[in-house]
């Protein structure tokens, strides 16, 4: 136990092993809840919706109620940071987001830094408001996206394509794209503090597309952009823990680990948790690592996977998680059963 702190999660991401490990989920609020998409009907625009703070506040509660989570994750978007710097963003239903695609320094200068801070104001109004809320065992999780995950999403104009402009313009452009990778470290850092500063207590990167990156090019797009974020939080708040999520990293995650600076490394469901963890230097906690397919399914197969989790991590410190988000067709009751498995309460 570190003295001082009494929330499970913070133990841990301090190097404090639980008896039972704090248990969260990537995605835990959205669309596989009926009240999520009781009150996203009544919305057309998904950025009204996350910087609207009475329907954001209500949406980040939602999965804490339901299932008693040890941690709550902001509810916002990765792609609320191009929308704040001026990129035309926009969420096609059925089809995922679409964005003006930035493919040269044209494009590149005109983003506009700003609005910023103001655009993203209402984000730091939600963080209050659900600090307020929360009971007093449960953290909040602020986050953004990872530099070289947005910049996907930026170069492409869109997500799950093969990131082809993306690696193109970080081979052939090396120079345009580290200036759009800069953009994104100094506004992904700033919009960070302002969390922290609302009352976020841990944050999480998400570089759910560090697998894209080929190996040559990781520390350039991956890991030098997150050390330097991590670098400059640290500075100003060194007692909030960062967790980085660098997913499908494969053989790149010790190295990511020794090389940001993060507190804890979310690990995926293709990767070995034990392994993972055997491998991080010492003090940095793992995050992870259900599979979430396993989630959907349910029942006896799910639960072993579950108690398997538990029973390899047991003694270290560990924060359970799926290996990526709740997919949308997941049975709710199914994660009631995984948390209350967690929590030793099934
Ligand atoms: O219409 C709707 O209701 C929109 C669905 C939705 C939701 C609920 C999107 C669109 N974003 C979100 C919320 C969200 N996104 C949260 C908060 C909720 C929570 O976690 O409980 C978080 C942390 C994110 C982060 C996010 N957005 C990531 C990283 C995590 C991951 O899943 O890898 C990414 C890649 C996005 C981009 C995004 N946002 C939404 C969509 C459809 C996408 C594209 C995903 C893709 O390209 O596959």
């Amino acid at each position: 136990m570190v003295a001082g702190i009494e929330k499970p999660i913070l133990q841990v991401l301090h190097g404090a092993a639980q008896q039972r490990p704090p248990v969260w989920l990537m995605r835990q609020a959205g669309r596989y809840l009926p009240e999520y998409r009781a009150l996203r009907a009544n919305a057309k625009n998904f950025i009204e919706f996350c910087l609207t703070p009475d329907l954001a506040i209500e949406v980040t509660l939602q999965p804490v109620r339901r299932f008693g989570v040890d941690a709550a994750i902001l509810f916002a978007d990765i792609l609320l940071v191009p929308h704040a710097l001026g990129q035309t963003v926009a969420f096609v239903e059925g089809e995922g987001p679409r964005l003006e695609p930035i493919r040269d320094a044209a494009a590149l200068d005109r983003l506009d830094d700003t609005r910023f801070t103001t655009i993203l104001a209402p984000v730091m109004e939600t963080i209050k408001g659900v600090r307020a809320a929360l009971p007093s065992e449960v953290a909040l999780i602020g986050f953004a996206g990872a530099p070289w995950t947005v910049a996907t999403y930026m170069i492409e104009g869109q997500g799950g394509s093969d990131y082809e402009h993306c690696r193109a313009m970080a081979w052939r452009e090396p120079e345009l794209f580290a200036r759009l990778i800069d953009r994104l470290v100094d506004a992904t850092t700033s919009y960070l503090l302002a969390q922290i500063e609302a009352g976020a207590e841990v944050l999480q990167l998400f570089d759910s597309w560090a697998g894209a990156v080929p190996a040559p090019l990781f520390d350039v797009a991956v890991i030098a952009p997150t050390a330097r974020i991590v670098k400059a939080l640290n500075a100003r708040h060194p007692h909030i823990p960062i967790i980085g999520f660098p997913r499908a990293a494969g053989s790149h995650l010790a190295c990511y680990a020794a090389r940001t600076g993060v507190d804890a490394v979310g690990v995926d469901h293709m990767t070995d948790l034990l392994g993972a963890a055997d491998a991080m230097p010492k003090g940095v906690a793992v995050q992870g690592n259900l599979d979430p397919v396993l989630l959907l399914s349910g029942g006896a197969v799910m639960d072993r996977g579950v108690l398997h989790i538990v029973e390899t991590m047991a003694g270290r410190p560990f924060i359970f998680n799926l290996g990526h988000g709740v997919m949308q067709p997941t049975p709710p009751e199914h994660v009631a059963r995984l948390v209350s498995l967690v929590q030793g309460k099934a």
